[in-house]
Formats: structure tokens, sequence, C-alpha cells
């Protein structure tokens, strides 16, 4: 009986009938089972004989059924390798892919340009104090920039929506020694017109380095050598109009020259003025700094070519998909 059973475990051609067969043999009514509850009945000597005889034929029965078993899954395993492989050589079908918003690349794009020389990122509130967006950035109670028309008051309270990411530098200021390179990209509210290249909301991106010996060569290396990068053209020429701004001293605007021979401002900057420096903690007689802001808006409409900024907000896939970028590169 033996032989037969083992022909049988090694017949068999499926795991579910190979499992039939062990519980045939060996389960709990099994035709072994039977045979070693038949050993009570015997005498003492004879069921220590019988009892390790059939005791060897079941450890071989089962050894014979694990081989097998471990067998068909291997060969089951192999087959649904060999069924389920894909052709990776087939072209993918089309999927709807996310885009990155035009503003959003700028300022990677900027950030990877300044983080590259060392500057660092900082944050804060879009609700903000009238002091750290006025006062200490050395704009008056009078100045026309604090009146309502411009900036959106929060009700109930004296703080403001921030009308520009200069409050960022103050916290940060405040709360860092100096010396200290960063940036503060972000949003900023202001009561404008409504127009094509007007909305109450816009982003912003400033820049501010503070450090021993910071000369006014220093903001104009890296302002053109970084607008050089950002347009892509080595040779492009630019143009520091002298300007104001209360918070630095001497103060420009920089103009780039378009394609078509005309000069486009893109960005204002200055030496940062004595009075911020004093007003963040910094002794302007051993630290000196330049700083810059620009519109980030404005960069993505020259660089890329649009028109009108209202589509920038609207979240329609269809111009995402024919404006945005790829991946961050
Ligand atoms: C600009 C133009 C010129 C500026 C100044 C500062 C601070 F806080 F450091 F004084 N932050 N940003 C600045 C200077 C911004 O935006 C057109």
């Amino acid at each position: 009986m033996q032989q037969e059973w083992l022909a049988k475990i090694q017949a068999s051609e499926s795991l579910p009938a190979l499992d039939e067969l062990r519980v045939h043999l060996l389960g709990k009514n099994g035709l072994i089972t039977q045979q070693l509850k038949t050993l009570g009945s015997l005498s003492p000597d004879e069921r220590k004989a019988k009892g390790a005889e059939i005791n060897v034929i079941k450890d071989q029965i089962s050894q014979e059924i694990e081989q097998k078993k471990s067998f068909l899954e291997d060969q089951a395993l192999e087959l649904r390798l060999s069924s389920e492989k894909i052709d990776i050589t087939l072209p993918a079908r089309p999927e709807n892919e996310g885009k990155i918003h035009p503003l959003s690349k700028v300022i990677q794009d900027i950030t990877k340009y300044f983080g590259r020389i060392g500057f660092q990122i900082f944050d804060g509130p879009h609700v903000e104090s009238q002091e750290h967006n006025f006062d200490a950035l050395n704009i008056p109670a009078h100045h026309p920039a604090r009146q309502s028309h411009d900036t959106f008051y929060v009700s109930g309270s004296d703080n403001i929506l921030r009308t520009q990411t200069s409050p960022v530098q103050i916290r940060t200021l405040r709360g860092h020694k100096p010396p200290i390179r960063f940036l503060a990209p972000g949003r900023v509210f202001r009561s404008d017109a409504l127009d094509a290249t007007h909305t109450p909301m816009f982003h912003q991106l400033e820049g501010v380095v503070i450090e021993e010996g910071i000369n006014f060569s220093h903001l104009k290396g890296t302002l053109i050598d970084f607008c050089r990068w950002f347009f892509d053209d080595a040779s492009m020429n630019l143009r520091f109009r002298p300007s104001f701004f209360p918070f630095t001293e001497p103060s420009a605007e920089v103009d780039i020259s378009w394609k078509n021979g005309k000069w486009l401002e893109v960005l204002g900057c200055g030496m940062i003025h004595p009075t911020v420096l004093q007003n963040c903690g910094i002794d302007p007689s051993q630290f000196q700094g330049f700083a810059f802001g620009m519109g980030i808006e404005r960069l993505a409409m020259l660089k890329y070519g649009m028109n009108d900024i209202r589509p920038f907000y609207e979240g329609d896939t269809r111009w995402l998909d024919h404006y945005g970028f790829r991946s961050a590169s």
C-alpha cells in the first residue's frame, strides 16, 4: 500500500488534488490515522513494533507530500511569471498629467538661482501688524502706500493684509544675527484697480543680503547676473534707474532691454536704509545690506508671453495645460 500511495502522490498534478490525497491519508479520518487508532487493541509489544512501523510510513508519506507540494507551488509560480509578464516596450496609454503652474515655476527657478549662492528662504503670515508692514520699514503714517485705498484692513483689529513681503524681512532680521542672505517669496494684497495686469492678490519675491562691507556693486553684480540667467540671455543689457523707496537708500529700478529694443522694468532694489537696520537691532555702522523685490506674475507674463493676469487664479486646466510646465527642473 505504501508504494501505491507514494506513486499516487508522485502522480498528482495539482495542489488541490494533492491536498485531497493528504486528507485521505493523514487527515482526522485518513487511512494512516485509522491505522494508528487500531494500536490500542494490541498487546504492548505488538503496539510498540507496529506503532514504529506505521510512524515510519507516516513520516515518509508526509515528507513526500511536502516535497510534491513545494514542487507544484514552484510550478504554479513559474506559470504565473511567464503568463503575467508585460511588454514594457509598448507605448504608454495617454494619461492626464498635472502641470506646474507658471507662478510656481518662476518661484522655483528664482529660488534655485539664489539657493546656489547661499540664500535661505523665509516665510511669514499674510495677516500682519502695521508695525511689521509699515513702521519698521520706514514707511511713515502719512505715506500714500498706507492709505486705505491700497491696504486691506482686517476689521475688528489694527491688522492688515500684508501689502509686500518685506514684513517677513523684519521678522527674520529680528530673529537672526547677520551675516545673512535670504529670499521671501509669497502672496501680497493690495486694493488696486482690477484689470488685465492688476488683481487684489498677487505674488512678490524679495531678497536681502546683510554682511559686513556690502555695497552697491554687490547689488548690481548679483542682479545683473540673475536677470541674464533668468531670461536666458548672457549678453542682456540692463539699466539701473535712480528711484525711491522708504526702506532703501539709494534706491533703483532695474530695466532690461527687451526684444523690440524697449526698456522694461523688472525689479526694484537698493541699499537697506540704516533706519530699517536699526529697527531690526542691527548696527548699520557694522553691517550693510542690499535688498530687491520683484512681482512674480509680471516676470512670468514677460518671460512666457502672456498678456492677462486673471487666468493665473482661475484654475482652468486648459489654460494650465497650455502654460504649465512638466516638472521641476
Ligand atoms: C523692493 C525694492 C527695494 C526691500 C527692502 C527690504 C528690507 F526689508 F530689507 F528693507 N526688503 N525688500 C525692497 C527694496 C523691496 O521691492 C520692489
